[in-house]
């Protein structure tokens, strides 16, 4: 697995739930101020162009902040960061991305 990371609040979102993990990834800086994520060889890997997103070991690549977070979870799931059961997984899910859309500076 490697992440593709940048500046801004998304990105960071990633690392500081790996980093709770005590989880380490090989990592690829991109600009966006340069738009570098908005071109090939990164849209060839996530479509959508926005910044994070995790390459997967069978070349797959996921391009969502919480289908990360919830895709290192499964791989790595202790500590849980994200609840043990059915709901409270969902709710924890939704507490976290919207914390991380109001709350999280862009830097
Ligand atoms: N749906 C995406 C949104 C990601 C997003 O908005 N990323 C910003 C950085 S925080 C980005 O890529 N901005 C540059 C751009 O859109 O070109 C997610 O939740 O992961």
């Amino acid at each position: 697995m490697r992440l593709y990371n940048s500046l801004g609040p998304n990105p960071r979102c990633v690392r500081m739930f790996m980093a709770e993990k005590g989880i380490t990834l090989p990592t690829i800086e991109l600009d966006i101020l340069g738009a570098e994520n908005r071109k090939p060889p990164y849209t060839d890997k996530n479509p959508g162009g926005q910044m994070p997103a995790l390459e997967l070991d069978n070349g797959g690549a996921l391009g969502e902040t919480v289908a990360i977070c919830e895709y290192l979870e499964d791989k790595h799931p202790t500590p849980a960061l994200i609840g043990t059961r059915l709901l409270a997984t969902f709710g924890e899910v939704e507490r976290m991305s919207r914390i991380h859309h109001t709350s999280i500076s862009w830097r």
